[in-house]
């Protein structure tokens, strides 16, 4: 295991003893960490709002968790630290793999660290539910980061739907704003589903491209360039000067065809290389232009109260899909149900109806 897995990796939150190399709180963590019996919610928030990277580390893993007696205790300390979060700015940022998200992550990150904020890092790459390699590539390219007191890395679950994963990365972000994280950054793959979500849990949503691709080959659906808030060309030390102004003027004609925002916010196209450095410190200015206007206009705020009642009706809808899935009778007539749809012997109408039936008896 590398030093930085050692740093930033989730721990068992069976009270099994942690791996957090570095809390802010010494002395609290080693009170914890000699702890066997399972911990209580008081006792998770107490280490979370100390600081202690361990103790966060655990309760993200039983956000994360299945279990149902995980899920509740998750509950209730997430329930604990929603009067401590809210207070950072959140930032997604996407884009196909391989464009330099993680890169531009670390560039970015450190900087804004030198500056005094304190960073937490959460990943949401569907693609690690096939390799585990992608999440350890990912902190070998945040590798500064992760060695960081004042940056916290969390790769997301690699199990489960990718609606479920985003809801679990959202009550993430109350813990690590309850820890003290005021920049949270949300790297997620732009391939579909995961944006929309994702979309729906920032301030602030950055859509990296490359110059030269053309936006089919990268993959980039036009539902996607429409909910940025700006767009990077990164990797501009690579790309030919020519195509680099192409691509900004293509991509600046494409926003223009959106109808503008409610925020008042003109969504900007501007160009970066996250390796050399080269144009991150505008981006930084330019989010924070953003946040200091919607802040004024008062959309900040009007925008994370639609947010909370988004996820509010996610969560009912989530419920009440496990909690029919699970219903014995359901789960006992569904697969031959489900058979006579696909051989064409029932209509989906008549199989829903029977399966409700079933439920609502
Ligand atoms: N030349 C160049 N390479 C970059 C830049 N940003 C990222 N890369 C490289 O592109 C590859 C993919 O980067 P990564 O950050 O993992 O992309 P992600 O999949 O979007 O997170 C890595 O080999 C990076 O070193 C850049 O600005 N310029
Ligand atoms: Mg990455």
């Amino acid at each position: 295991m590398s030093q930085s897995d050692q740093h930033n990796d989730s721990s068992s939150p069976a009270g099994d003893g942690t791996n957090g190399k570095t809390s802010i709180n010494p002395n609290s963590r080693t009170q914890f960490n000699r702890r066997k019996e399972p911990l209580s919610a008081n006792e998770y928030v107490k280490g979370i709002r100390n600081g202690n990277r361990a103790m966060l580390s655990r309760a993200i893993t039983l956000i994360e968790s299945t279990k149902p007696g995980h899920r509740a205790l998750a509950q209730d300390i997430i329930g604990q630290c929603l009067p401590d979060s809210g207070n950072s700015i959140r930032i997604g940022i996407t884009g196909v793999p391989g464009v330099g998200k993680s890169t531009f992550i670390e560039t970015l990150g450190n900087r804004i660290i030198k500056k005094g904020h304190r960073l937490a890092v959460l990943a949401i790459d569907p693609s690690s539910t096939r390799s585990k390699g992608s999440i350890l590539g990912d902190k070998t390219r945040m590798e500064t980061l992760a060695n960081s007191d004042r940056a916290y890395i969390r790769p997301s679950p690699t199990r489960g739907s990718l609606g479920g994963v985003a809801r679990k990365t959202r009550e993430t972000i109350y813990l690590c704003e309850a820890a003290g994280y005021n920049t949270i950054f949300i790297e997620t793959v732009g391939v579909g589903q995961s944006e929309t979500a994702v979309h729906s849990m920032v301030d602030f949503f950055l859509l990296l491209m490359l110059a030269g691709a053309g936006d089919e080959l990268q993959g980039i659906k036009r539902g996607i360039m429409e909910m940025a808030d700006a767009i990077a060309i990164n990797k501009i030390d690579e790309a030919g000067g020519k195509a680099v102004r192409q691509a900004v003027r293509e991509y600046k004609n494409a926003l223009h065809l959106y109808p503008e925002a409610a925020s008042g916010w003109k969504p900007n196209v501007v160009t970066c290389s996250a390796q050399t450095g080269e144009g991150i410190d505008d981006i930084w200015k330019l989010i924070r232009e953003y946040i200091k206007l919607t802040r004024e206009n008062g959309y900040f705020e009007i925008k994370r109260n639609r947010q909370a009642r988004h996820w509010m009706y996610d969560t009912i809808e989530t419920h009440l899909n496990e909690h029919f899935f699970q219903h014995p009778e359901v789960k006992q007539r569904q697969p031959t149900i489900e058979q006579k749809v696909l051989e064409g012997k029932l209509s989906s109408f008549r199989a829903a109806q029977q399966l409700l039936d079933a439920y609502f008896k």
